[in-house]
């Protein structure tokens, strides 16, 4: 289907979580919506445009179903651009489910995951970079995430494209001004002004760019792996920075058998711990499928920790779950854990264990956990970032600034290309193009 394009079919679907709840909602898009929407409610007078309206809802054997409020949004001043009937009804699924049965009965179509934003989208009511910010904000799993979405909702990374696009046809135009008409018919542009507005572009590009790490990561988080031997303090150490007791301990080496994950927030971004079983050669059948999901965990995750205990020297195990870490190749911090106890290693000791890796020193019984913490925002590049609201926060926005025209890789020595002193000389013509005269 093309933007602009309408629909032919009307759409409905409960718009609110499954289970019970006060309210539950259930939207109809679509030419017939109005009709649908008075046929299940017996209303023999169309609703008045955005007033609620106390209604009843039957199925089609005329049996009282709920009492609801109706909402009628006349397209194109509605979310999808269509006529949009919405009936708030008892959140009971119930309730929600016959209301919805009734409506399909009277010929809507069930609409599929998304297809209210999709016609939103094809109507032209939200651009694509708006459309994906209703997922963003339904999923946002911090409050800094959310801000990002809703800012993207409403509109500020769309503006701010539209603005630099503006900036650059503008330039264009005046450019083919300048090699299409003499002198005397368009005066040259001031040279001064064209590289100001390069550099204003491309510093605004850059900037954009710049808030994209942070923003990607507070939109899809960060997989931290705890790992290391048994015994180490990995799953305290989880729950030193979870602040709860998520995970089992005791002083039994073994005793996390299968990979648990619990997030938290670090300065706006949701850190994934995956707390993971002890790496260690075993012949016990469980402890062997653990240690393979260890080993997958680590894999999958953007950073480790290299989790040692700093009371003991270090032992075979220590060794293999190093190398494992290093073939891994994720940023990795090694945290030497039990601060509190005397040490039987240094610092100096580990340090071609995981080598350029932060090393930290940690006691997960007494919470001990802020240089790990510090450790974490460093490797995954957050103690740099600007705290401001990202402008970007998603691959494909970012990949798609990458690609401007004309964008470096890396601020180009001297800011933006300068613009030569006659363009005419450095015209090449375009497909099509006749030479003047
Ligand atoms: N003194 C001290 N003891 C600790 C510390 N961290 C963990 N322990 C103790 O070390 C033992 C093992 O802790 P766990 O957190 O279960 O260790 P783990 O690395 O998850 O062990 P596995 O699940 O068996 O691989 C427990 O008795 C903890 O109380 C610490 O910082 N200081
Ligand atoms: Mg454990």
């Amino acid at each position: 289907m093309n933007p602009g394009a309408s629909a032919t079919d009307t759409i409905a679907a409960i718009a609110t979580p499954v289970g019970s709840g006060g309210i539950g909602v259930v939207r109809i898009s679509g030419p017939q919506a109005l009709w649908i929407a008075r046929r299940v409610t017996r209303r023999d007078r169309d609703p008045r445009p955005r007033y609620a309206h106390l209604v009843a809802v039957y199925d089609g054997n005329d049996a009282l179903i709920d009492q609801a409020l109706l909402l009628f949004m006349p397209g194109p001043r509605s979310y999808t651009g269509e006529n949009v009937a919405e009936l708030s009804c008892h959140g009971g699924p119930v309730a929600l489910r016959r209301v919805l049965d009734s409506i399909l009965a009277a010929g809507a179509r069930p609409a599929g995951p998304g297809e209210f934003t999709l016609r939103a989208f094809l109507n032209g009511r939200l651009d694509l970079a708006q459309a994906e910010a209703v997922a963003d904000l339904v999923a946002a799993p911090t409050p800094a995430a959310l801000a990002v979405a809703a800012n993207q909702l409403a509109g500020r990374l769309s503006d701010a494209v539209r603005d630099m696009r503006a900036d650059c046809l503008d330039l264009l135009a005046q450019m083919e001004a300048e090699v299409d008409f003499d002198e005397d018919e368009v005066p040259a542009m001031d040279r001064a002004v064209v590289a100001a507005t390069l550099d204003s572009l491309h510093q605004r590009l850059e900037d954009a760019l710049a808030s994209a790490g942070r923003g990607i990561m507070q939109r899809h988080g960060v997989r931290v792996a705890l790992v290391g031997s048994p015994n180490v303090g990995k799953s305290s150490l989880m729950n030193a920075l979870l602040s709860t007791d998520r995970a089992i301990v005791t002083e039994i080496p073994g005793t996390t058998r299968d990979v648990l994950e619990e997030s938290f927030d670090l300065d706006g971004v949701p850190i994934v711990l995956n707390d993971t079983a002890g790496l260690r050669e075993t012949h016990d059948p469980v402890e062997t499928l653990g240690v393979e999901r260890s080993s997958r965990a680590l894999e999958g995750s953007d950073a480790a920790v290299l989790v040692l205990d700093a009371s003991r020297p270090l032992l075979r195990n220590d060794e293999t779950a190093a190398a494992r870490v290093r073939q891994a190749a994720k940023p990795t911090i090694v945290a030497l854990n039990k601060r509190d106890l005397p040490h039987a290693i240094r610092a100096d000791d580990v340090r071609d264990l995981a080598p350029g890796a932060p090393i930290v020193r940690t006691a997960a019984i007494r919470e001990d956990v802020n240089e790990l913490r510090q450790a974490l925002r460093h490797v995954i590049g957050l103690d740099g970032a600007d705290g401001g609201l990202a402008l970007v926060a998603s691959v494909r926005h970012q990949e798609a600034l990458t690609r401007a025209p004309g964008r470096q890789p890396g601020p180009p020595p001297g800011g933006a290309p300068r613009p030569p002193g006659d363009f005419k000389n450095h015209c090449v013509p375009g497909p099509g193009a006749s030479p003047r005269a």
